[in-house]
């Protein structure tokens, strides 16, 4: 592997570069601050991680696509250059680079200053804020009529092939890990036909197919470190077309309890309903001038699949040995598996109350 330093001079970032540290955060992609001569100006550099994402091209063909729509789309509003990430193009005009010594790909983003990275709310307000930020992102991409984005990793909200992968990580399991986990299993598997309600809308084409996040949470939210107001979402590297109900969703999984993933106080495990509100509230204020009657009708059966995926996804991680889902402890991904599934049965029980706060906006 060259050195940050190597690459970063392979980018067009207009003056030499002063310094350049790691910047922390992120589980995924290797990032690095750049700052050039005097100060002046900030870049993120980054590497990507190619054991996720093993066609790194398809990654950024999409990452082009939308950054490039999206600037389009913000070009002349106030804040322009806060609102969308912007890649720095390399002096030979590339998109980004590869590694002349590893083949490894990396790419240089415009750095957005005076922001700051939540990872969690502290209160209704960031949750709400973070909820317009994925919001306004699918309006934005509403409009983008570039080349169909690819995907970047195939199936990934597809949540029958989930319950598909849950089933053969349970035929492998030991006995040990499938007796430690029979309460989950069996509260998985229960839910197994009900499970490709948003998946067959979609297929049908019932369901518009949206650009969306696909990792809608608070820390892929930059807010401004003054007003607290969400700027724009980060970490694109997950937009595909899916649904938009896959990012509310998510916003609700991740929020909605004000609870760790890994909680293990289950019974501390509920919908909050002042953030429920916030969470809906937000979004429809992004997304609502564009959203269609089926999307906004399906929202609360959105934040319980989106939650019961992840829960099978964790169970199935749990079962398999903990190979995609980095641990700090054994049975973290147990213990992140029964958290979802508490809340998939909390919002199951509150159904009517939270679809009336949805009609009621
Ligand atoms: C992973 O690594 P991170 O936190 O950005 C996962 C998401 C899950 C999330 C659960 C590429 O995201 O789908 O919702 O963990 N991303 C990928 O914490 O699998
Ligand atoms: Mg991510």
């Amino acid at each position: 592997m060259s050195s940050p330093a190597t690459i970063a001079a392979h980018f067009d970032l207009g003056a030499p570069v002063d310094s350049i540290r790691p910047q922390a955060g992120g589980h995924i992609n290797s990032s690095y601050v750049v700052t050039t001569t005097g100060g002046a100006r900030r870049f993120l550099l980054q590497r990507v991680n190619t054991t996720v994402f093993t066609r790194p091209e398809v990654v950024m063909d999409n990452l082009v696509a939308v950054t490039d729509h999206l600037s389009g789309h913000l070009a002349g509003s106030t804040d322009q250059e806060r609102r969308a990430l912007r890649l720095v193009r390399t002096r030979n005009g590339d998109d980004w680079l590869r590694d002349a010594a590893d083949g490894q790909p990396w790419r240089c983003f415009e750095f957005i200053e005076n922001s700051i990275c939540l990872l969690e709310p502290r209160d209704a307000n960031d949750a709400r804020e973070a909820a317009v930020a994925c919001g306004r992102f699918l309006t934005h991409m509403a409009g983008y009529d570039g080349p169909r984005l690819a995907e970047s990793l195939p199936r990934f909200h597809d949540t029958p092939h989930r319950f598909e992968q849950l089933a053969s990580a349970l035929e492998r399991a030991t006995d040990e890990r499938r007796a430690s986990a029979a309460d989950a299993i069996e509260f998985a598997l229960a839910r197994r036909a009900g499970a490709g309600s948003i998946t067959s809308a979609l297929a049908a084409g019932v369901l518009p197919e949206r650009i969306a996040h696909n990792d809608a949470k608070i820390s892929n939210v930059l807010f401004d470190d003054a007003t607290r107001r969400g700027l724009c979402v980060i970490d694109l590297d997950t937009v595909m077309p899916t649904s938009s109900l896959f990012d509310f969703g998510d916003l609700v999984r991740s929020m909605a309890s004000g609870r760790p993933e890994d909680e293990t106080d289950l019974d501390a495990i509920d919908v909050g309903r002042e953030v429920f509100v916030a969470l809906v509230d937000g979004f429809l204020d992004g997304f609502g001038a564009t959203i269609e009657p089926l999307e906004r009708a399906l929202l609360v059966e959105g934040a319980r699949i989106m939650t019961l995926q992840q829960g099978v996804r964790f169970l199935a991680d749990h079962l398999a040995g903990d190979v995609y889902f980095r641990v700090e402890r054994e049975g973290q991904n147990l213990d992140r598996a029964r958290a979802q599934l508490r809340l998939v049965e909390r919002i199951e029980g509150r159904r009517r109350e939270l679809e009336a706060i949805v009609a009621a906006r």
